[in-house]
Parts: structure tokens; sequence; C-alpha cells
């Protein structure tokens, strides 16, 4: 099986990384929208442009299935993807979501949802949580954390600074969605910042064990290959993979 992974720019490598030590593909495309990224603060109807142009570059490549990596995406895009896609395109959101119901967390538990805001704003998976029957929800557009992520930095006074900035109030936490791509590089950092350690959802961890459920497990254990394309300079994001992959 081959599969297309879209995402705004480099953070998709995290669910990459997962994809990979799941061992469920014989092949990833890779295509990171690296010329116009961040999308988490753009607006849906032109996050859903991008996303539908990301569509026409994968048409290049007889993919089997196209996951979203990118949470912004999965929040805006989904519909129009699936509406004009000819095979299955999967977000992180929804299986965000059941990750956090398979955890088994008392419903009195207090949510915490972290993302751009994009992702925030779209009310996704607040209303995915919602429904699980979870009533103390809580969600912060941290979007510091992006270009934090971006310049290396993964722990530190600056980071600690812009946790203390969005965070500083927030009720303890029993379980943290990760509702990010770059958000489980500084995980660590994040789970330290309450003293309780919280549960942690990791959107990579969250689509691998989502997808190996339903239907791409079957074929047996395989490494994939995978394979890395950008809308600009392919060889720093082929860098950055070497790094968060495989350093
Ligand atoms: N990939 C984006 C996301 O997961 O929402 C983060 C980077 C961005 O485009 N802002």
């Amino acid at each position: 099986k081959r599969v297309g992974v879209f995402d705004s720019g480099a953070g998709g490598l995290t669910v990459v990384k997962s994809l990979l030590e799941h061992k469920l593909f014989d092949e990833i495309i890779y295509y990171g929208d690296t010329a116009r990224v961040p999308y988490g603060p753009k607006d849906p109807a032109t996050i859903t442009r991008y996303a539908l142009e990301a569509l026409e570059f994968f048409k290049n490549f007889d993919i089997d299935l196209m996951i979203t990596a990118c949470n912004s995406v999965s929040a805006h895009a989904l519909p129009e993807l699936r509406a004009k896609a000819e095979f299955d395109v999967y977000g992180v959101i929804e299986p965000g979501v059941l990750a956090l119901k398979n955890a088994d967390l008392p419903l009195s538990s207090h949510i915490l949802i972290l993302g751009t805001k994009a992702t925030v704003g779209s009310g996704l998976y607040q209303r995915g949580i919602y429904e699980l029957g979870f009533k103390h929800i809580e969600a912060v557009a941290t979007s510091l954390f992006v270009p934090i992520v971006e310049e290396g930095i993964f722990g530190g006074e600056v980071l600690q600074s812009a946790l203390k900035h969005y965070l500083g109030s927030v009720k303890q936490p029993d379980a943290i969605i990760l509702g990010c791509t770059h958000f489980p590089l500084i995980a660590e950092s994040i789970c330290n910042f309450f003293p309780n350690r919280p549960l942690l959802i990791h959107s990579g961890e969250a689509i691998a064990e989502y997808l190996e459920n339903n239907g791409c497990s079957g074929y047996g254990k395989r490494d994939s290959q995978l394979k890395i394309f950008a809308s600009e300079n392919p060889e720093g994001l082929k860098l950055i993979a070497k790094k968060w992959l495989f350093g």
C-alpha cells in the first residue's frame, strides 16, 4: 500500500515517525507545503484551497489513501478533500478523540486541547470530546509553540516563558490533546509543566493505531520507503526528516 501524507510543512514528520514505527505501508509519499507554512493562523477557506492543491499533487502518484497530518487541515478541509478524492482521506482529529476514549479516563477528568488558532477555532476536538461525555474541556491556541519548535528549541527559557504565558492559568489537566504536529517534539516540557504529569494524546500515534485497527494491518509488517516532496526547499525538508526521524 502507498499512502500520501500531507502537511503544511515539516511538522507532519512527527506523524510519519509513528507511521514508520507501525510499519503499515510499503511506501509513504510526504508532501510539505513549506512555501506557505504556517497554516495555523490562516482562515478555513485558504486552508481548504491549499489542501485541494495538495490533492492535485498526489494525483501524480498512485496512492491508496491520504492522511492530512496537519491538525489545521484536518480541522477544516476534510469534507472538501473527501468529496474530490478518489481514495480515502483520513484526518488526525477523529483518531485523537478515539484515542482519548480508549484511554478510559473518568468522565469527570479535565481535558486540555492544545493546537493552532485554526484547529482550536474549528471546535472539532471540543465537540468530539464533549460527545464522549467529558464536560470539563479547555482549549488553548498555543500558536507560539510552532515557531519555537521550528527554531529547534525543545526546552529552556524561551519555551518555559511560552508555556507559562499560555498555560499559567489553566486548570491542571488529566489529559492533554497535542493537537498540532509540532507539539510531540516538546511533549516532555508540556507534560512536566503540570505537577501531576497528565496523559498525552499524540496525533501521529492516534492515526497509526486507528489505521492499524481499521484495515491497514492485514498485510503483515514491512518497512516503508519514504519519499519527501516540498513546495519549497525540499532538500531542507529532507535534512529535517533525517534529524527528526533517524537522528
Ligand atoms: N501542521 C500544523 C498543525 O498541525 O496544525 C502546525 C503548523 C502550522 O501550519 N501552523
